[in-house]
């Protein structure tokens, strides 16, 4: 029998959209039942599950699913909570839903770094890794566990300081916070169990794994296209970010000009397209591209 691979990604909240993203565009086409809690997607022999963030590691753990989509974040808080990190393996970072777990204080108070922590009380969701942190830095702190809003603690004299998760800085300034250390960034991981798995569903898993590795290689990744005087070629090649052998080829008609064509593994900013502009090249095109292999 043909394996199916059971993937455990998050229902709802700000992993589920890049998670369903990511497998889309790795070729599953999901369309789930409104209310359902699995899946089968086409495209691959996958089965997806849909559950709270915090289930994800323990049901790959216990080989209920073989493969999660996970917080970084979490994956950490669990195995410094317990044995059980073993069982784990991450596979690869994914590169979406990032942020950083910080430490913040009232803005008009006195703490403003982390020596300031000493003998205060610190609320978070984190208590595990800010407990690591602590020791790591010679704090020694009360640590005041919320499941949620840990924000508005030091308000409501819950705590003199927070460590929580950080996207764009908003809910800090809103609750008049400000962050003055990293504790850890974080990034959505997809993992799999520790164990011995059989030939076929290891093929099923390196199949899927080009394929996102296809999808993250792409997101960075841009096609451009100019045309440029013959003797500025070497120059404007050079520029080219992360384009190992660009494709260079004759205009029809223009003996001056060559058409060059080149993958750009790396970001392209405007100015890069200035400079290329002053060397001569014109009918400058920046394409994305959808899909990589081989
Ligand atoms: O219901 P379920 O249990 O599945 O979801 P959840 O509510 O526990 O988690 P969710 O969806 O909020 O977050 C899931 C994962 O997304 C987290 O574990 C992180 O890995 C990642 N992530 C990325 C974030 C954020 N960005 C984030 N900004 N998780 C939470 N936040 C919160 C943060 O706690 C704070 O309250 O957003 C607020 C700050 O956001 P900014 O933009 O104002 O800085
Ligand atoms: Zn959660």
């Amino acid at each position: 029998m043909s394996p199916v691979l059971r993937i455990a990604v998050q229902k709802k909240g700000r992993l589920a959209n890049g998670s369903m993203k990511l497998l889309e565009q790795a070729g599953l086409s999901i369309s789930p039942n409104p209310g359902a809690l699995t899946c089968r997607a086409q495209g691959l022999p996958i089965e997806l599950l849909f559950v709270r963030d915090d289930d994800i590691p323990s049901l790959v753990a216990k080989g209920v699913c073989d493969l999660g989509i996970a917080g970084e974040n979490v994956l950490r808080e669990e195995a410094l909570e317990g044995p059980g990190e073993e069982a784990l393996l991450t596979v690869r970072p994914l590169g979406f839903s990032r942020c950083t777990l910080k430490l913040a204080a009232p803005r008009d108070g006195n703490i403003k770094s982390i020596e300031d922590l000493q003998g205060c009380k610190i609320a978070t969701s984190y208590p595990q890794i800010l407990e690591s942190f602590l020791k790591e830095h010679n704090i020694e702190a009360d640590c005041v566990t919320l499941k949620g809003a840990v924000e508005i603690a030091p308000a409501l004299g819950l705590s003199d300081a927070i460590c929580d998760l950080v996207s764009s800085g908003a809910t800090l300034a809103a609750n008049g916070l400000t962050d003055f250390a990293t504790v850890m960034k974080s990034q959505a991981l997809l993992i799999r169990s520790n164990t011995v798995w059989d030939e076929a569903r290891e093929a099923l898993l390196a199949r899927l794994l080009r394929r996102i590795d296809g999808v993250i290689a792409s997101r960075a990744t841009k096609y451009i296209m100019l045309n440029a005087p013959k003797e500025a070629i070497d120059d404007i090649t050079a520029l080219l970010p992360g384009a190992d052998a660009p494709t260079i080829m004759p205009l029809v008609g223009r003996d001056d000009q060559m058409a060059v064509h080149a993958v750009c593994r790396e970001t392209i900013f405007w100015d890069t397209l200035e400079q290329l502009e002053a060397r001569g090249a014109h009918a400058i095109l920046v394409l994305p591209i959808e899909k990589m292999m081989g």
